[in-house]
């Protein structure tokens, strides 16, 4: 039987050492260690041995079940730990591979000028005012000294919600709110959307974006409006800009004035950016009228100031020497990606 137990630890041994994987090595436990294994079949047999034998025995029996057991336990660890270096292998992340790009927006043309500008007013101490699109008459068109039949709502048709509420045909109703709740010195840039009632070509949109401006303070002179005007027209076209200042009309101004600037393009020769004029137009402005002041219970023999407003997309154009006015609404990316 010492013989028999020898020769089952050799094959015993082996056997858990040739196994190839987990699952074999759980047949292999159970063929060696289980109820109809030959370490059992030996042991059953001891019962016909001499008391002194059988303690013999029983002793090599037990250790080779130990020593089988303790080999199949180790090489269990082995697999676990092969399987462990496995996946760490797969799973590995390079840190140092570079990342899958991420396609990232950039700012509209329109948003990149009215960025400049408002970044201009700011710095010499102005607000920027933000209002609602969808107005009262009242504030679009009344308190603007522009009365029911006025000629000029003609040319500033809009849409109507109701009677008295409209698409804001300019940002200027903001600008009677703040002067409603605010008392001088006001300074306050409005940029926003504003709609008309025109049908679409290269030059016209139904919604387009304007920029106003309003002073109000005591002594505001038409010497303050061209001042600060000449300075932001510096600002933004260089220091060798031009403007001319000539007499207008606005039903909210008096007096009014539209601004020109010399053609940067011929410095006044005249060329076809120009139209042979040698002065390009670029904003309208004026005193603000002292029934508007009044109107928004500001005393107008005590305080002044001046407005003005600008077509946002228009500039844009002749910024970038784009010639319809269509291309900045359809968010055409090979249109948008040349901005920056
Ligand atoms: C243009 C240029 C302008 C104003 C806007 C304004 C606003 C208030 C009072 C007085 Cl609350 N004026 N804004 C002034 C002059 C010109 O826009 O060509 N508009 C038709």
């Amino acid at each position: 039987m010492k013989n028999q137990l020898e020769q089952l630890r050799q094959k015993a041994l082996q056997a858990v050492e040739t196994t190839g994987d987990l699952a074999a090595l759980e047949q292999a436990r159970v063929d060696l260690l289980g109820k109809k294994s030959a370490l059992s079949a030996i042991m059953k047999q001891m019962g016909a041995l001499s008391a002194e034998e059988r303690r013999e025995v029983g002793r090599l029996a037990n250790q080779l079940h130990a020593d089988i057991e303790h080999s199949l336990d180790e090489k269990k660890a082995a697999f676990s730990a092969a399987a462990l270096e496995q996946r760490l292998s797969q799973e590995r992340i390079d840190v140092t591979a570079p990342g899958s790009p991420i396609p990232l927006g950039r700012r509209h043309p329109l948003y990149l000028v009215l960025d400049e500008i408002k970044e201009i007013f700011v710095g010499m101490g102005y607000e920027i005012a933000d209002g609602p699109e969808v107005e009262y008459d009242k504030y679009n068109f009344e308190m603007l000294n522009i009365p029911r039949d006025h000629p000029a709502r003609d040319t500033q048709d809009t849409f109507y919600i109701t009677e008295n509420i409209l698409l804001r045909t300019q940002t200027s109703p903001m600008q009677v709110r703040t002067m409603l709740k605010q008392k001088p010195p006001i300074r306050i840039i409005v940029p926003g959307r504003v709609y008309r009632s025109d049908d679409v070509d290269a030059t016209h949109s139904p919604i387009f974006h304007q920029i106003e401006g309003l002073v109000v303070d005591e002594g505001i002179t038409l010497g303050d409006l061209k001042a600060t005007l000449e300075v932001i027209a510096q600002r933004l076209y260089g220091e060798d800009v031009v403007l001319r200042f000539r007499p207008s009309h606005f039903p909210f101004t008096e007096p009014s004035v539209e601004v020109d600037m010399r053609c940067f393009s011929c410095h006044g020769e005249g060329c076809p950016l120009c139209k042979q004029a040698g002065w390009i137009e670029i904003l309208g402005s004026g005193m603000v009228h002292p029934r508007v002041l009044a109107g928004c219970g500001i005393d107008p023999d005590i305080y002044s100031g001046w407005a003005f407003g600008i077509g946002l997309e228009r500039m844009v154009m002749r910024m970038y020497e784009i010639d319809d006015l269509r291309l900045l609404y359809e968010n055409d990316l090979r249109f948008l990606r040349q901005f920056n």
